[in-house]
């Protein structure tokens, strides 16, 4: 389809129909278009911009890369298809390594993703996974290495569930997510209640630039997760009460 380049939503039309394109292809799992139109109805509500909490929680999250022995960014099919450059850039940034971690886990799906970030210069973790997180079904599978051993793991897009089980293991659990009631949100360590393309260059920044003594200012003064989803839901609902005025 040719969207027309003054359509108002030019932008949120071209990157449902490469989304639609890659769940085609396989690489997105259908009900990743769901999870799209639900991070898009959240977008809406935050305005559709980086709210001042959510710059604050890429600055933690920033910090809380630069402490890491072992940081592991976990990359699903959306996350893949939105931000496979943006991973690549903090991947540099942070040194950290880039393992695919799939809901809708299948070998075939591993590789399609496995190849489209290695396209944009991401090295990613290979190897065996084997079912090392104490969940039923394949999102049990991850890396010895890579997610198991991590000491911190960023989960861009996430099941509540395997951000819990994360944590659960005592892991630091950085989310990224545009609904802050969304299960996820509530057991991150640090949630990032933002979109995806938006956040993840704004952590970028931030450790690109971070020096030791920052870092650990920014870690003692840290929020708790609380403060940062009242924090989006304070906005939300100011946007809806100025609306309705
Ligand atoms: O590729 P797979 O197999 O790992 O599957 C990926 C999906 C996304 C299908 C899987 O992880 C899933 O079902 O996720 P959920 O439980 O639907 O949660 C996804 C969350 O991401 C929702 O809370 C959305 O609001 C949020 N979200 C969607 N798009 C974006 C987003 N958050 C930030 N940026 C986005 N672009």
């Amino acid at each position: 389809m040719d969207i027309p380049v003054d359509h108002p939503r030019y932008q949120s039309l071209r990157i449902r129909e490469r989304l639609a394109q890659a769940m085609q292809e396989g690489i997105v799992a259908p009900e990743g278009l769901c999870a799209h139109g639900r991070g898009e109805s959240f977008d809406y509500l935050l305005g559709e911009e980086t709210i001042p909490s959510a710059r604050e929680a890429a600055r933690c999250a920033a910090a809380l890369f630069f402490a890491a022995k072992h940081p592991v960014i976990s990359v699903n099919g959306n996350t893949a298809v939105l931000a496979a450059s943006e991973i690549a850039a903090l991947q540099k940034a942070t040194r950290a390594m880039v393992e695919v971690g799939l809901f809708h886990r299948t070998d075939e799906r591993v590789l399609m993703i496995t190849d489209l970030l290695a396209a944009a210069d991401v090295l990613v973790l290979g190897g065996e996974a084997e079912r090392l997180l104490p969940l039923s079904h394949d999102r049990a599978f991850c890396l010895r290495h890579g997610i198991y051993e991590a000491d911190l793991v960023l989960v861009p897009l996430e099941d509540g569930d395997r951000a819990g089980a994360l944590a659960g293991l005592g892991k630091a659990v950085i989310t990224v997510d545009l609904n802050p009631l969304s299960r996820t949100s509530r057991t991150a360590t640090l949630p990032i209640i933002d979109e995806v393309t938006r956040a993840l260059p704004l952590i970028a920044s931030y450790a690109a630039s971070m020096t030791p003594k920052e870092a650990t200012a920014i870690l003692d003064s840290m929020p708790d997760q609380a403060w940062f989803l009242q924090a989006a839901l304070d906005t939300i609902s100011q946007r809806l009460s100025h609306v309705l005025d």
